[in-house]
């Protein structure tokens, strides 16, 4: 039924992702817009706003979970590739065949077995059973959806799951020798699992909320308002949501629960209970840095991108909107003149005298020295942007003559 299918395939009917090749039927519906999303990776990209964002939620749960020796407990994956199948995204969580978050409506499919993860959830069966006990998954997500200020096709997920035998449950609470994470011939209610404890699930459900409420704190402050709310999952139970109250309203910012024991077990993992929780990164990000549009995430724009360049991830930033019009960027070469002192102030200075305000940025992209007769050359880019209306190339280009000019003129470098 979509329109986008049969361009994408070749005439042996398969798909070229991230270098793969899939077999392409009648579920495929990924698009080239979106195929073009799988190699961004913006949560790994260095000084992203959703990098920063990524960073300081790493650095809380390594410094919220240290072993005796004070090494972080928590394991990060942030680079598994978002092509997974039906039975990680759904089955291997205990979704239901039925259920509607599998509808080709709703995900974006490769073919009938594959689909381009719906949540990082997806990955969280295969790292339990490689042996990992706590760990976070970072990573875009797709899911079919509108494209307005606050949804969009492509997001990004972290994941974190925490395993827990008996005696660290229990590590904290004062003479609880002979307390048991699990109880034969229990029945299921809406507090726990037929086959956990009660005390057990209090004290997992008391550990994950309280690193997710501090959670919150370490990124709106301390005196951050917010409130559970009581939601349904099929791979946890009981499960949560956490709101943020934030410019006046309620936002979810994640969902959490008691790992099913089902699915423990089917990893082979049957003396421990775990906690999991899944949230978005776009939601928290555009709260942390005021940014009003989730499609700014995906901009290349130097305007928006260099308001982030920081090393320090826990720096505040409020982002500034930059113009709607389309860039312009020229560059300029030029040797600098051996008998004069030159600045690069005063190249600045002569740029936004000749420029105005349809200079938005220059950069000092490359210095170089001639080994032989070491003359200096710089060259700038010079990046172009009207305030109130599209620029033209033409436009830009006779303001950039009118530069080189006056630079030779007043500057006395040579252009290059
Ligand atoms: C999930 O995706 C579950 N996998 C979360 C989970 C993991 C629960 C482990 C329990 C255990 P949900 O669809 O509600 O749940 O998404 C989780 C979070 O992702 C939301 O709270 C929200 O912060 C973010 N999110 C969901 N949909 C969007 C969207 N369209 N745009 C931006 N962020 C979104
Ligand atoms: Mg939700």
């Amino acid at each position: 039924a979509l329109s986008t299918a049969p361009d994408l395939h070749n005439s042996q009917g398969c798909i070229e992702l991230l270098g793969q090749k899939y077999a392409t039927d009648e579920w495929t519906n990924v698009t080239p817009k979106i195929i073009e999303k799988l190699d961004r990776k913006l949560h790994i990209t260095k000084n992203h706003p959703l990098s920063h964002v990524r960073q300081i939620i790493a650095n809380h749960f390594y410094k919220s979970y240290t072993n005796r020796g004070n090494n972080p407990l928590f394991s990060i994956y942030d680079n598994l590739s978002p092509i997974v199948t039906t039975k990680q995204n759904f089955d291997s969580l205990l979704v239901p065949p039925d259920h509607p978050s599998r509808k080709k409506t709703d995900c974006y499919y490769v073919n009938r077995d594959m689909l381009l993860r719906a949540h990082t959830t997806a990955h969280q069966v295969e790292l339990i059973s490689m042996g990992l006990d706590n760990f976070l998954v970072i990573g875009d997500v797709y899911r079919r959806d509108e494209i307005d200020s606050t949804h969009y096709p492509v997001f990004h997920q972290v994941d974190g799951v925490r395993l827990c035998t008996g005696d660290e449950v229990f590590q904290n609470v004062k003479g609880s020798g002979k307390l048991n994470i699990f109880e034969h011939r229990g029945v299921e209610g809406t507090d726990k699992q037929g086959c956990h404890t009660l005390e057990a699930v209090k004290v997992m459900e008391y550990d994950l909320k309280q690193v997710l409420v501090s959670l919150a704190q370490a990124l709106f402050g301390q005196s951050v308002k917010y409130r559970w709310v009581d939601e349904y999952f099929p791979f946890t139970h009981p499960s949560w949501e956490l709101e943020v109250f934030f410019n006046g309203k309620w936002i979810e910012v994640l969902g959490c629960g008691i790992i099913r024991q089902e699915i423990l077990q089917r990893a082979g993992i049957s003396d421990r209970i775990g906690w999991a929780f899944g949230l978005g990164l776009e939601r928290l990000a555009m709260c942390l840095y005021s940014i009003p549009d989730i499609r700014l995430f995906w901009s290349l724009d130097s305007g928006f991108l260099n308001q982030f360049i920081t090393d320090d991830p826990h720096k505040k930033i409020t982002y500034k909107p930059v113009s709607i019009y389309p860039q312009c960027s020229n560059d300029i070469s030029f040797w600098l003149p051996q008998d004069s002192a030159y600045c690069s102030n005063d190249f600045y200075d002569l740029v936004r005298d000749i420029g105005g305000d349809t200079v938005e940025q220059i950069q000092l992209v490359d210095e170089f020295v001639h080994p032989k007769t070491k003359k200096v050359s710089h060259c700038y880019r010079i990046i172009y942007r009207h305030m109130e209306r599209v620029l033209t190339q033409d436009e830009v280009n006779d303001i950039h003559k009118k530069i080189e000019k006056a630079s030779k003129d007043l500057l006395h470098v040579v252009i290059r």
